[in-house]
């Protein structure tokens, strides 16, 4: 195992999340990276290094270029017209005004490259983003080059991140450009494997029409949790790239007993497909005490889930994704990576 990591991701520090009608402080925080490395250090689990700058080439491969210059510019204007906060977003394009030319003021293009209300724009959250990618983007370029597993220590996390919308803390979808990468480094299919709490929209949306990418994601239902309007198991993908997306929905609640065969039955669905390479989005929030998650894994489970996917075989790519303001993020994450390098 081989981790990258930056401290630059640590650059985006927000002050404010809308969580409940009130704004608190984000879950997703710095501190997690430093749970994550401090765990990764303190079991001795792998050498650790800087990422390698890939530039914004892999990143509008998958997504949409004036989403990705928005990122870039939509704090200094925000500043720039005096907004006193955080750019938060409060108006969208939605079902009764689709809404589809671009508006020219930035509160209109923010709700329109928003999915969501709770992941303020802030800043350095364009360079904290371009680092987190170059993260997942080094971990690649290692496993495709030694066969040997790798880890990146990804922050912000990607996978709700779609082609050209950034929400639930995401704004590039670094498993997805990591997967598009893998194609063009020669690899004909590639599996993206979301094991995080949450649906994994964005990748799904990314990959939905194609079948050079399976992307199979375990979460919480959508008609109880966060994205709520998407991620149920009718949806398997379209043209071409239909059955080449499963979903897991799963009931607030579940335990482990449960959650691994839903893992096992993915993982057959990835071997059908003749996948290559697998890449994880690694959440652990849905570890029994994560403070916005409701599935009941337990710390061991996760050694578990690790052994299940090195049993699986194929050479991987783990990337972090969700798991929150709990001391146990690190010793969840990191069982993970020990139980696969057992
Ligand atoms: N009351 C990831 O795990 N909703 N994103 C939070 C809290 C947003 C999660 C609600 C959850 C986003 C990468
Ligand atoms: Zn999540």
């Amino acid at each position: 195992m081989i981790t990258f990591h930056s401290e630059a991701t640590k650059l985006r520090r927000a002050l404010t999340e809308l969580n409940e009608g009130l704004l608190v402080a984000p879950f997703e925080c710095p501190e997690r990276v430093d749970l994550v490395l401090g765990r990764v250090r303190e079991v001795g689990l792998s050498e650790v290094r800087s990422p390698t700058r890939y530039g914004l080439e892999p990143v509008l491969a998958v997504h949409d270029a004036c989403y990705v210059e928005f990122l870039a510019s939509c704090w200094e204007e925000w500043k720039a017209i005096g907004m006193a906060g955080e750019a938060i977003p409060n108006i969208w394009p939605s079902r009764s005004m689709p809404g589809r030319r671009i508006p020219e003021h930035i509160e209109g293009r923010l709700g329109y490259y928003a999915q969501t209300g709770e992941t303020s724009i802030c800043a350095n959250t364009f360079e904290a983003a371009d680092i987190s990618k170059d993260i997942a983007l080094s971990a690649l370029v290692h496993t495709l080059k030694t066969g040997e597993p790798s880890f990146g220590l990804c922050r912000p996390p990607g996978h709700h991140a779609s082609s050209d919308q950034f929400g639930g803390y995401c704004f590039f979808n670094n498993a997805a450009i990591a997967a598009d990468q893998a194609l063009k480094h020669g690899r004909s299919r590639v599996a993206v494997l979301d094991v995080d709490f949450h649906h994994g929209n964005g990748t799904q949306e990314i990959f939905y029409a194609r079948d050079d990418v399976i992307f199979v994601s375990l979460h919480g239902d959508p008609l109880h949790c966060f994205p709520y309007y998407l991620g149920h198991a009718n949806e398997t993908g379209s043209g071409r790239g239909e059955g080449f997306n499963h979903n897991y929905p799963m009931p607030p609640g579940t335990d482990y007993a449960k959650w691994s065969t839903a893992l096992d039955d993915g993982l057959a669905r990835i071997r059908e497909s003749g996948a290559e390479l697998l890449i994880v989005s690694l959440g652990v929030d849905t570890f029994e005490r994560d403070p916005i998650s409701s599935f009941k894994l337990a710390s061991e489970d996760y050694l578990d889930m690790g052994r299940r996917l090195a049993g699986f075989g194929l050479p991987t790519v783990f990337l972090l994704e969700g798991g929150y303001a709990v001391e146990e993020i690190g010793i969840n994450v990191v069982n993970v990576l020990s139980g696969f390098d057992e």
